[in-house]
This record gives structure tokens, sequence and C-alpha cells, in this order.
């Protein structure tokens, strides 16, 4: 009946993917402008980079953090670090902005009180993508991760628990919000290579925030 609004970016609705996972699309539509602009600052003081993997391939995506902690990774393996390894300083601390946003998403996918304390930033040009796997290195097996996508759309790729289990997609687009958690936690995910575009705030790139309970 409604097929033609079904997936306007600026009505907000609550789509359940599976149990623990709940899409949110368009639910910082409004909010995406200021988003991007905290992401400048963050990036002034913890430019972008491109981690190396343990298996020692450089990531198409380029990644920086804020919070208590930041995911980093290289030859010698990935982990969370109070520190930038890059700068010597700590990570810029997590935006109180952020961290209103995060905590009004997961209380909408039933995770309340939710309190992350780092975000892992994400920026994907034409082509980059994020390879199939699974986030299990936050303490917290149950807390939900709150993933914010802004600028050009992407295909998310998820599957089970298993790398084998069939994948399903999904066009994620700026101002749709993704929450993970409980049985959804440790699915499979990844990516697919960015397609070529222009969005009027981010130009040719996606960036993805996510919100992690490290400790
Ligand atoms: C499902 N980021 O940073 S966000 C990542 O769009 C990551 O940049 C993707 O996967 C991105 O680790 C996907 C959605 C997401 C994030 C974490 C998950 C889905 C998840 C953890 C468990 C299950
Ligand atoms: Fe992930």
């Amino acid at each position: 009946m409604n097929s033609l609004f079904d997936s306007d970016p600026l009505v907000p609705s609550i789509e359940p993917l599976e149990e623990g996972a709940v899409l949110l699309r368009g639910f910082v539509h409004a909010e995406v402008p200021r988003l991007l602009e905290q992401v400048t600052h963050v990036a002034q003081v913890a430019p972008f980079r491109h981690l190396v993997t343990p298996g020692g391939y450089t990531m198409s995506v380029a990644m920086t953090n804020c919070g208590r902690v930041g995911w980093v990774s290289d030859r010698k393996g990935y982990r969370y670090d109070p520190v930038d390894p890059d700068t010597g300083s700590p990570w810029p601390p997590l935006p109180q902005f952020f961290l209103d946003i995060a905590m009004k998403a997961a209380a909408q996918a039933g995770f309340d009180h939710y309190d992350p304390d780092a975000c892992l930033i994400n920026r994907y040009v034409p082509g980059a993508k994020l390879s199939l796997h699974q986030d299990r290195d936050e303490k917290d097996a149950w807390a939900p991760i709150v993933s914010v996508s802004l600028g050009l759309p992407a295909v998310f790729l998820w599957g089970g628990q298993r790398r084998a289990d069939p994948m399903r997609r999904l066009l994620l687009e700026s101002g749709d919000v993704v929450v993970w958690g409980g049985p959804a936690r440790f699915v499979y995910h990844g990516v697919a290579p960015l397609k070529d575009g222009q969005h009027p705030l981010t130009g040719a790139a996606r960036i993805n925030l996510t919100f992690r309970k490290v400790f």
C-alpha cells in the first residue's frame, strides 16, 4: 500500500532485522550535519589512517576513534588502545551529542542504560570495503553495537554466527542507525565495495560510526 514511501529516508521507521538487531531508518537524519562536524573535529586531533591487519594487508577503509579507547590494528594484532599510536595522545573524548544519540538508539531497540566507551569511525571512498568479520574484542557480549551511517549509501552484508551461514544484504543510507545486541551480537558482517557517487555533505565518501561497550 505504502510502498512508494517505505524507504523514504525522511520518514523514521523501526524494522526488526532479527532477534537483537533493529534497523532505525532515518533515525538521525536531522542530525547528520552536526554529526559530520563532530567527525571533522575528531579527525583534526586523531587523523583518519589506513590500518594494517595482522596478515599484512592495508585496509581500504580509513579509521579513527573517539572515546576512552580506540580500535587499532598492526602486524602484531588488533586491540583497544587508550592511546592513539599515530599521535601518542589519548583519543578525543566521545562528544555528549554522540552519547545521547547512541543511548536513544539503543533504548529504541530495547537496550536500556547503554553506556558506550568507544566510537570507531570508518571512512569509505568508492571501492573501499570491509571484509566479512565478527566483532568480539568487547568485554560485554550482550551490550549492543550501535551503527550510524552518514554520506553515501552502502550495501551492508550480514550472515549468522558461522562464517558459512547465508548472507543477507541491506542498503544503509545517510541517517540510518542499526543496533546489534544480545543474540545478534556475534553475527558475521561486512560492507560491499562502495559505489561511486556524490553526497551533498560528504562528497564521494561514506562515514560510519560504531559505538561499543568495550569494558
Ligand atoms: C553486527 N562497520 O566497524 S556497521 C565495524 O558500516 C563494522 O562500517 C561496518 O562492521 C560499517 O566493525 C558495519 C554495522 C555493524 C557493526 C558492528 C556489528 C553490525 C554489526 C557487530 C556485530 C553484529
Ligand atoms: Fe564490525
